[in-house]
């Protein structure tokens, strides 16, 4: 591989590209209209204008990424994460314009894409799943057996949905009709296509995700888990590596039970294993994502690894180099992910110029970005302006060096979530590692950031009131009858 395109934007396409860079491999850019002057479009070798702003315009059209391709000789193409990276029409036709495209091969993607047909794809690898039907239902009275059978409360999952979209819980037989035709035309008016099924409802998990890595020699390992459970509407806001809740023994089953669903589709390079884990510990697989996930970061802290290499070193045809028990965990690694939007204002997207941006530096600290001082925050795509990731020997050194780090990264012009990063990495719930993925609809309220302020406010007012009386005391005037200035000048 001598040249890849990078069809991504943003912090991503940055910190792909940064590796390629190192591995000696040439870059190719694409951009919008809106992102012209972005620091991804610099930094490549070569830049290639896709359309105009919306991602439907450019970054979403597979023929003009081809087309990029194609046109700058470009041999490989990553695809990042978001927009067509779990898209195995597009997987597809990158291979068949003898492009290496850098991900699973569209097998997976599409059953993985399906959660009925990843269920049974797993069905016979005895993997832990929540109890439920592994069919889609339409029918009510077979709805209202199957969950009697399971017992409430139930959810009921939209099986082309992803990431919490077209869920609905179901206290009773009463509610089941009413909320299994609204989970179904949900699902047809999002998905297109309305197919649901039932799982028992588990009330209070952690999401705890494995990352694997398979090879095209029949290799597969797990770089362990990251735990994701602080998440705010299905949107990640902490995650972490290790999780503190898990025991050497429940890792290395959820390991092993992640290294199965890999085998089951046949995967090929980096994808993550969702699971949830419920109050007594025990894990049940949820979905995969097929591609590089927003938090890989804190795994290649702990391992040591660069993700990305690995997933190029993958598609390459190369052979792991390493193997299961050649991996360890060293240190704790947290990221905060830093959105332009204000948590005082119900988390609403913020856009505007970053009059202001300054990233914390140091030892055990990395900031993934895709902005600098002066820029615009474009209205078009996700509002993700960075991620801030630290690095300790342990979970508190970790949570220290965030909230210091917080501390230092100065952003104005737009409002941020960095300050809902801080609120978190000082809770007890957090600190202590007793949590759920309930923690921020139990825990947050805007209040809980202007009470921060005013405390704030009111340390630095006293701190200035103690400046003062101290050198209001040093320059007391000495009582002396007179000094020898004004002699001198007699
Ligand atoms: C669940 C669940 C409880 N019980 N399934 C949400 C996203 C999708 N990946 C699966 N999700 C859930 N599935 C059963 N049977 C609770 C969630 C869930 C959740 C999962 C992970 C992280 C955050 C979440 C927030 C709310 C609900």
């Amino acid at each position: 591989m001598k040249k890849v395109l990078v069809a991504n934007r943003g912090e991503i396409a940055l910190r792909i590209m940064k590796t390629l860079q190192k591995m000696g491999i040439k870059t190719v850019a694409v951009y919008s209209e809106a992102d012209r002057h972005a620091p991804h479009v610099r930094f490549a070798d070569e830049a290639v204008l896709l359309g105009k702003a919306p991602s439907s315009a450019s970054y979403l059209v597979m023929e003009k990424l081809i087309d990029a391709a194609k046109q700058t000789g470009a041999d490989g193409i990553h695809p990042g994460y978001g927009f067509l990276s779990e898209n195995a029409i597009f997987a597809q036709m990158v291979a068949d314009n003898d492009i290496t495209f850098i991900g699973p091969r569209p097998h997976a993607i599409k059953i993985m894409g399906n959660k009925l047909a990843a269920k049974d794809a797993v069905k016979d690898y005895n993997i832990p799943m929540v109890p439920g039907g592994e069919k889609a239902i339409a029918d009510v009275d077979l709805a209202q057996k199957v969950a009697s059978e399971i017992g409430f409360p139930i959810l009921i999952k939209a099986s082309a949905g992803g990431g919490g979209k077209g869920m609905r819980i179901v206290n009773n037989l009463s509610e089941l009709p009413e909320q299994m035709n609204r989970a179904i035309s949900e699902a047809t008016a999002a998905f297109g296509d309305g197919s649901v099924f039932i799982e028992k409802y588990v009330g209070s998990p952690r999401h705890i995700e494995i990352q694997v890595l398979a090879d095209t020699h029949g290799n597969i390992v797990h770089l362990f888990e990251r735990e994701c459970s602080i998440q705010r509407r299905h949107q990640k806001v902490v995650e972490e590596a290790p999780s503190s809740i898990l025991t050497p023994e429940i890792r290395s089953a959820m390991g092993e039970a992640a290294i199965k669903v890999a085998k089951a589709c046949d995967y090929i390079g980096a994808g993550t294993v969702e699971f949830l884990l419920d109050e007594d510990l025990n894990f049940y697989f949820l979905e995969m994502n097929t591609r590089l996930q927003v938090e890989h970061p804190v795994t290649e802290l702990i391992t040591g690894l660069d993700l990305v290499e690995q997933q190029i070193k993958v598609a390459r045809g190369e052979k792991l180099e390493f193997n299961q028990e050649d991996l360890t965990i060293h240190g704790h690694a947290l990221e905060v992910r830093v959105y332009a939007e204000d948590p005082l204002d119900d988390f609403m997207p913020s856009i505007g110029k970053l009059i202001t941006y300054r990233t914390p530096t140091g030892a055990g600290i990395r900031v993934d970005d895709g902005f600098e001082e002066g820029m615009n925050v474009p209205m078009y795509y996700d509002p993700m302006l960075s991620k801030l990731i630290t690095y300790g020997k342990n979970r508190d050194e970790a949570i220290q060096l965030m909230i210091k780090a917080i501390d230092t990264y100065h952003i104005s012009g737009v409002a941020t979530t960095l300050p809902f990063g801080k609120f978190v990495c000082e809770h007890e719930a957090f600190r202590s590692g007793k949590f759920d993925t309930h923690f921020v609809k139990d825990f947050y309220s805007p209040e809980q950031l202007t009470s921060q302020y005013r405390q704030e406010k009111e340390i630095a007012a006293l701190v200035g009131l103690q400046l003062y009386l101290e050198h209001r005391k040093k320059i007391n005037i000495p009582k002396t009858t007179h000094s020898n200035w004004k002699m001198n000048r007699m």
